[in-house]
């Protein structure tokens, strides 16, 4: 075995231990107890190491979270002093602690000036929890206690909690467990898919269309936020058409509906911008944050308020009846700042920006812009997706795109690359720190692993 790290155990060892013990993230349990999971045991860079000695480039930098790629030491110095000097303290006592207000002042640093205050989380599902609640709550700062529904989007993404995930439109999601009351769908703005004959312009104005029938539905008067990803992420990594974004601002400041972006997946330089909606060009009243945030190296989230929303709950709203243990915890503040230093001082997300992302754009056009299985390439910065289709001319999907996609994520593995799949679509979001030599490997491995499922359906 090659590893810098050898595993304490046997894999199958741990993988028994783990079957009598955990519940997985969405997975049929049993059959993943009866597969065997992949222990990963090391990272370094955007590579890991599994208990059997395997490397993988990880093309997904986690779930989308790992910025900076592994092995950070800066971050795990930061941890450590931290823990050495303040390990925890809270602010609910009338308290709170240099980390989190150093941290608080580089994120205004970088965040556009009409944002100023923020409720810090664990996760970016509790961003959305507290979203609905601080959201419900200006409203009746503002004397309009009844602007309490919230419309989301038919496979959006805003967490795993219970409201989380009903402002999620995630049906299988919905069906275990529940929805909540005062929550509204509208449709995804997936054009490939779902475009007809429209132009993607035409369906993407079709779509914001929507956002202004519901409200006029339900009431402009009973509406109090529409909340979306600037682009879908576990959705499918799906970007809305061009003219999507200006109707949907459009459409919300008319009405007076707050308009919420969750930028769990987009923020912190995915797109080559600090944050999507700079990349889409709208401005939100509100940012659902998390993992890119710590560089995943700690839990941390927040939700991010514009001035006006601050403006009112501070100055007039009394007491806010919130708080979790961990709010801004000093460990995860200390991580996520040495964490948004590193991507700042280290000019990572300008790289992103002007030298890999569109790097990598081009070799993925280069490699799959004819390819007989992908019909679209979508993406920016580092995030991008491949469609698979079956008839380029109808943008007619396969029955099985699921299965095929799942059978290419399998291929990958066995390249040595880790991507995702998402109905038809190939998603990939390597760490910002990507090179172009590991942008190479990531796109070549990525081919091989798409030629093998082209040559299953029937492609090549
Ligand atoms: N909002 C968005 C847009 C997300 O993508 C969350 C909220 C919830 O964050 P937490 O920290 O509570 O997980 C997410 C999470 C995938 C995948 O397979 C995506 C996420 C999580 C797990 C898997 O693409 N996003």
């Amino acid at each position: 075995m090659n590893l810098p790290f050898e595993p304490q155990r046997q894999t199958q060892d741990y993988q028994a231990s783990d079957a009598a013990h955990h519940i997985h993230a969405f997975v049929d349990q049993k059959a993943l107890n009866a597969e065997g999971p992949r222990v990963m045991v090391r990272g370094e860079g955007l590579y890991l190491w599994d208990s059997e000695g395997k490397r993988y480039l990880d093309g997904m930098s986690g779930l989308w979270c790992t910025q900076l790629g592994y092995g950070r030491k800066d971050l795990t110095a930061a941890a450590a002093a931290q823990m050495d000097q303040l390990a925890y303290y809270n602010m609910f006592f009338h308290t709170t602690h240099p980390a989190v207000i150093e941290l608080s002042e580089l994120l205004f640093s970088l965040l556009p000036g009409h944002y100023s205050h923020v409720i810090y989380t664990n996760s970016g599902s509790e961003a959305n929890e507290v979203l609905i609640r601080t959201v419900r709550r200006y409203w009746q700062v503002l004397g309009k206690p009844e602007k309490k529904i919230m419309i989301g989007r038919w496979n959006g993404y805003h967490g795993s909690t219970l409201a989380a995930s009903a402002l999620g439109g995630m049906k299988f999601m919905h069906e275990m467990g529940g929805l909540i009351p005062d929550v509204a769908h509208i449709d995804e703005p997936y054009w490939y898919a779902q475009g007809g004959d429209l132009t993607p312009a035409e369906f993407g104005r079709r779509c914001a269309l929507q956002l202004e029938e519901k409200i006029l539905e339900l009431g402009a008067q009973n509406v109090a936020g529409f909340i979306a990803e600037p682009f879908q992420g576990a959705g499918g990594m799906i970007f809305p058409p061009e003219s999507y974004w200006p109707e949907i601002q459009r459409i919300c400041r008319q009405y007076d509906v707050l308009l919420c972006a969750d930028e769990v997946i987009g923020g912190f330089g995915r797109t080559g911008e600090w944050f999507a909606h700079q990349y889409f060009g709208f401005e939100p009243d509100t940012l659902s944050i998390a993992k890119g945030l710590t560089s995943g190296y700690l839990p941390m989230g927040g939700l991010v308020l514009s001035k006006r929303m601050a403006e009112a709950l501070v100055e007039r709203g009394g007491v806010f009846a919130h708080g979790l243990t961990y709010s801004g915890h000093p460990v995860a503040a200390a991580v996520a700042l040495a964490n948004l230093k590193a991507l700042r001082d280290e000019g990572i997300v300008r790289q992103v920006k002007d030298d890999t992302g569109p790097y990598l754009h081009t070799l993925l056009h280069e490699v799959f812009g004819n390819h007989p299985l992908i019909g679209e390439i979508q993406g920016t910065g580092l995030l991008a997706a491949l469609q698979f289709v079956e008839d380029k001319g109808t943008r007619k999907r396969f029955a099985n795109e699921n299965d095929l996609a799942w059978q290419c994520r399998t291929f990958a593995f066995e390249e040595g690359v880790i991507i995702r799949s998402t109905l038809g679509r190939m998603i990939m979001a390597p760490a910002l720190v990507a090179s172009r030599a590991e942008l190479d490997e990531l796109v070549d491995k990525t081919r091989i692993a798409v030629d093998r499922t082209a040559r299953i359906a029937g492609k090549l």
